[in-house]
C-alpha cells in the first residue's frame, strides 16, 4: 500500500496511538490512579463520584454489539486493486475498471457462513469474499462467496435455509457445522438448493487459505457503459496461490489445535510479505444473448455459466497488502452492501440481488447502532459526501448551513444535483411490464442439470471426497427419511453416487436410473487451478532431535525459505537439539504444542533415528502422509518413516524408484536424499514443486492410522 494511497491518508489521522502517551478519562482528564477505585477508608465503600471508575467500567459493559447474523466470523485486509488495461472501456464508465494508472484502495473481509464470531474457521462452510472499493466515484461493494451458485433463488427463502442451517433452536446446536438435522431436512425439500450443497460437499468448503480460493459475485449484474449500453457480468477473483484446500479429517482436527487457523495464515502471510493477490476476471454476455444459454436463466443464481461458453477476460488484480490496526475499529465495523454501486455498474434483475439490496442496509440499523455507520471511517468512501441526510445517533459530521432540503436558494441551491452528464449513477433504463403475482419463473426450474455438470467435471480424488462428505454429513441426521430423501435427489445428479453415499448412510441404494447428460466443464475442477507454482507463505515443518546431520536440513531449509516458504523446526522439547557435529540448533517448537494438520509439508531431517521411538514423531509423519502432503526424508530420517509403517517403504518401491523425483502411486510427493548425502538442485526443485501442487492425492492411505 503506497503511502499516498487515499483510503489510508484519511484513516491515518483516526489511528490511536497509545506510546509515549499518558492516561487518561474520555474527556481527556489526566489519570491519577487506575487500580484502586476511590473508597471511604481502604476498607470502606466505594464512592459514587468516582468518576472514572464508572465511565470505565460503562464503557467495558457495552463493549459488545450484535455479531453478523451471517458470516459473523471473518478476517480482513486492507489492499489495492489495480486494473491490466482499458479493455473494459467500451462496456463501463467506472474508472477504476478501466484506468491502468488508478490504484483504487481495498479492504476485503473474508468470513465463514454458519458459525458464530468466536467459532473456528475451518468447518464445512461456504467462505464469504467481500471486497469494498474505495473509488474516486464513490464506494463500490463486491460481496461475494467462494462458491458461484447459492442455495436459494428467491430472497424471501433467506431466513429459511439460514435458520435451518445454524444452530438449532432449541439446544443451539451444532456450533459451526452443516451436518445436522434441520439443514438436511431442508435441503431434502428445497431441490434448488442442490446445486450449492454439491460444492459444499466439496473440497472448496475447507479451503487451506484465505489466499487458496476463488471469489465469486454470485448475482447477475450490468456494466454500462457512457452509451448507456448494458452488458451482462459474473464476477470472479482467482488466487494467484492456485485453488487448494484442507482434507475432512485435517479440518477437523485443526479446530482444536488452531481455530484460527485461516486468521492466521492470512494474518502472517502479509506480515512477512507473501501478500494474497487475486485476478478479477468478467464473464460478459450481451443483452440480447440473455436467452441463448439452454437451461440457463442469468437471473437464476442457483445456476452458472460454464466457462467454456463464456470465457473469464482476466481485467485487473488486487493484493491484500496490510493487516487492519484494530479488529474491532475495522474488520468487525465494516458494512458491506450489494447496493454500493457506482457509476458504470447496475444491479440484473436477479431477484436474490434484490433482496440483498434491501438486507445489507436493513441488517446494519441493528449491528452498529443507527443509521450514521456510512460516517465509520471504515465505511467512509474517500469520494466526497455532501447531502442533506441528517441527524440520528452518532452523527460524526457537523453539516454547515440553514438548508437542509431540496431544492432550496438560502444554501445557493447546494448541495446541486450533478444529473448525468455531471457523472451521477444513472439506473440502466429497461422497460419493464408484467402481472403482480407471487411466481417463480419457469425458467428457474431446473435443479438437477447443473449439480450433474458439477459432479461430471470433477477429478476421481474430488469425487471420493465429495462421497465421503455426504456420507459424513448425512451420517449425523437421525432421521432416515431425510437420509432416503437425499439419496433420491443425489440419484437424480448421478446413479453411481447415489449408490455410493447410500451405502454409506445405512440407506437401500437406488435401482432405478436416471439418465446423466454427460456434459462436463473441466474449469470447475479445482485440480484444474494449480496456481503458479509459488511456495510464498506455506509453512513447512522440519523433525529434528539430538544427533540432527545439519548439512541437508540446511541447504533444503535455505532453499524453501529463499522461496518464501516459512520453516519450523520441530523437536521433542523446546529450546536447541545437539546436532551431529556437536554444535547447538535452535528448536522453533516442542512438537507437542503444534501437529502435522498445521503444515503444509514435512521434512524429516538425517540423523533423527531416536525419533522413531518418540509416537509424537510417528504419528506426526503417518499423518501427513495420510493427508497427502509432501514428504521430504533426509537421510536416516527415513527410520522414522519405516516406522510410520508407509507404503512408501515397501523395498521393492524403494529400490526400483529413483530418488529425488516426484512420482506416482505411494512416492506421489515424497522424496528422499541418501544418507550422508547433500540435497541437490533436482531434490530441491522436485520438493518445491510438490509443495506447490499442494496434495498428492495419488497415494494408497487407507490402511494408514493417523
Ligand atoms: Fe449475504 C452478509 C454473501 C445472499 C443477507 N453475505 C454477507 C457477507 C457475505 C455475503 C460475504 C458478509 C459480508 C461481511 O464480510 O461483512 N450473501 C452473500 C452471497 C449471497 C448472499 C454471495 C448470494 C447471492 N445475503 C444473501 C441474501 C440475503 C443476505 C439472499 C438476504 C435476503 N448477508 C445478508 C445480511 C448480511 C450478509 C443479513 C449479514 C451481515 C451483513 O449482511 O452485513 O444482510
Amino acid at each position: 500500500m503506497s503511502p499516498e494511497d487515499p483510503k489510508l491518508s484519511q484513516l491515518d489521522p483516526r489511528r490511536m496511538d497509545k506510546r509515549d502517551a499518558a492516561l487518561t478519562t474520555d474527556q481527556g482528564v489526566l489519570v491519577e490512579d487506575t487500580d484502586n477505585t476511590l473508597r471511604a477508608g481502604p476498607r470502606g465503600p466505594s464512592l459514587l463520584e468516582d468518576f472514572h471508575f464508572r465511565e470505565k467500567l460503562m464503557r467495558f459493559d457495552h463493549e459488545r454489539i450484535p455479531e453478523r447474523v451471517v458470516h459473523a466470523r471473518g478476517s480482513a485486509a486492507h489492499g489495492y486493486f489495480q486494473p491490466y488495461g482499458d479493455a473494459l472501456a467500451p462496456y463501463t464508465t467506472a474508472r477504476f475498471l478501466t484506468d491502468a494508472s488508478v490504484r483504487t484502495p481495498t479492504f476485503t473481509r473474508f468470513s465463514t457462513v454458519q458459525g458464530s464470531r468466536g467459532s473456528t474457521d475451518t468447518p464445512r462452510d461456504v467462505r464469504g469474499f467481500a471486497t469494498k472499493f474505495y473509488t474516486d466515484q464513490g464506494n463500490f461493494d463486491l460481496v461475494g462467496n467462494n462458491m458461484p451458485v447459492f442455495f436459494i433463488q428467491d430472497g424471501i427463502k433467506f431466513p429459511d435455509v439460514i435458520h435451518a442451517v445454524k444452530p438449532e433452536p432449541h439446544h443451539e446446536m451444532p456450533q459451526a457445522a452443516s451436518a445436522h438435522e434441520t439443514f438436511w431436512d431442508f435441503v431434502s425439500l428445497q431441490p434448488e438448493t442442490l446445486h450449492h450443497v454439491m460444492w459444499l460437499m466439496s473440497d472448496r468448503a475447507i479451503p487451506r487459505s484465505y489466499r487458496t480460493m476463488q471469489g465469486f459475485g454470485v448475482n447477475t449484474y450490468r456494466l454500462v457503459n457512457a452509451d448507456g449500453r448494458a452488458t451482462f457480468v459474473k464476477w470472479h477473483w482467482t488466487p494467484a496461490a492456485g485453488v487448494h484446500s484442507l482434507v475432512w479429517d485435517e479440518a477437523q482436527k485443526i479446530s482444536g489445535k488452531d481455530p484460527d487457523f485461516n486468521r492466521r495464515d492470512l494474518w502472517e502471510s502479509i506480515e512477512a510479505g507473501a501478500f494474497p493477490e487475486y485476478e478479477l476476471g468478467v464473464q460478459l454476455i450481451a443483452e440480447d444473448q440473455e436467452f441463448a444459454f439452454e437451461g440457463v436463466d442469468l437471473l437464476d443464481d442457483t445456476k452458472l455459466i460454464p466457462e467454456e461458453l463464456v470465457p473469464v477476460t482476466p481485467v485487473g488484480r488486487m493484493v491484500l497488502d496490510r493487516n487492519p490496526d484494530n479488529f474491532f475499529a475495522e474488520t468487525e465495523q465494516v458494512a458491506f452492501c450489494v447496493s454500493n454501486l457506482v457509476p458504470g455498474i447496475d444491479f440484473s434483475d436477479d431477484p436474490m440481488l434484490h433482496a440483498r439490496a434491501f438486507s445489507y442496509l436493513d441488517t446494519q440499523l441493528t449491528r452498529l447502532g443507527g443509521p450514521n455507520f456510512q460516517q465509520i471511517p471504515i465505511n467512509q468512501p474517500v469520494a466526497p459526501v455532501t447531502n442533506h441526510q441528517q441527524d440520528g445517533f452518532h452523527q460524526h459530521q457537523i453539516p454547515v448551513g440553514q438548508a437542509n432540503y431540496h431544492p432550496n436558494s438560502l444554501g445557493g441551491g447546494c448541495p446541486y444535483v450533478p444529473g448525468a452528464d455531471g457523472g451521477a449513477f444513472v439506473h440502466t433504463p429497461e422497460r419493464v411490464d408484467g402481472v403482480k403475482a407471487r411466481k417463480r419463473s419457469e425458467t428457474f426450474a431446473d435443479h438437477y442439470s447443473q449439480p450433474t455438470l458439477f459432479w461430471n467435471s470433477m477429478s476421481a480424488w474430488e469425487k471420493e471426497h465429495i462421497i465421503a462428505a455426504f456420507k459424513f454429513e448425512l451420517g449425523k441426521v437421525n432421521a432416515m427419511h431425510v437420509r432416503e430423501t437425499m439419496v433420491g435427489h443425489l440419484n437424480r445428479i448421478d446413479h453411481a453416487l447415489a449408490v455410493a453415499v447410500a451405502a454409506g448412510v445405512g440407506v437401500v441404494a437406488p435401482t432405478d436410473r436416471h439418465a446423466n447428460h454427460g456434459r462436463v466443464s473441466p474449469a470447475l475442477s479445482q485440480a484444474a487451478r494449480p496456481g503458479g507454482g509459488s511456495i510464498a507463505g506455506r509453512k513447512v515443518a522440519a523433525l529434528v532431535a539430538d544427533g540432527v546431520a545439519a548439512a541437508s536440513l540446511e541447504t533444503t531449509r535455505a532453499a524453501l525459505t529463499g522461496a518464501g516458504a516459512v520453516v519450523e523446526l520441530l523437536a521433542p522439547t523446546d529450546g536447541a537439539v545437539t546436532t551431529a557435529s556437536g554444535d547447538p540448533l535452535a528448536v522453533d517448537h516442542a512438537m507437542n504444542t503444534t501437529g502435522s494438520v498445521l503444515y503444509d509439508a514435512v521434512i524429516v531431517a538425517d540423523g533423527v533415528a531416536g525419533l522413531v521411538n518418540d509416537g509424537f514423531a510417528v504419528h506426526f509423519v503417518a499423518e501427513a502422509y495420510k493427508h497427502a502432503k509432501p514428504l521430504a526424508v533426509l537421510g536416516t530420517g527415513d527410520t522414522v518413516v519405516e516406522a510410520a509403517r508407509l507404503p512408501v517403504f515397501e523395498a521393492s518401491d524403494r529400490a526400483t524408484e529413483p530418488a529425488s523425483k516426484p512420482m506416482a502411486g505411494a512416492l506421489d510427493g515424497v522424496l528422499f536424499v541418501a544418507p550422508g548425502a547433500d540435497a541437490d538442485a533436482a531434490f530441491l526443485d522436485g520438493f518445491i514443486d510438490a509443495i506447490a501442487r499442494h496434495r498428492h492425492y495419488d497415494r494408497p492411505v487407507d490402511g494408514i492410522a493417523a
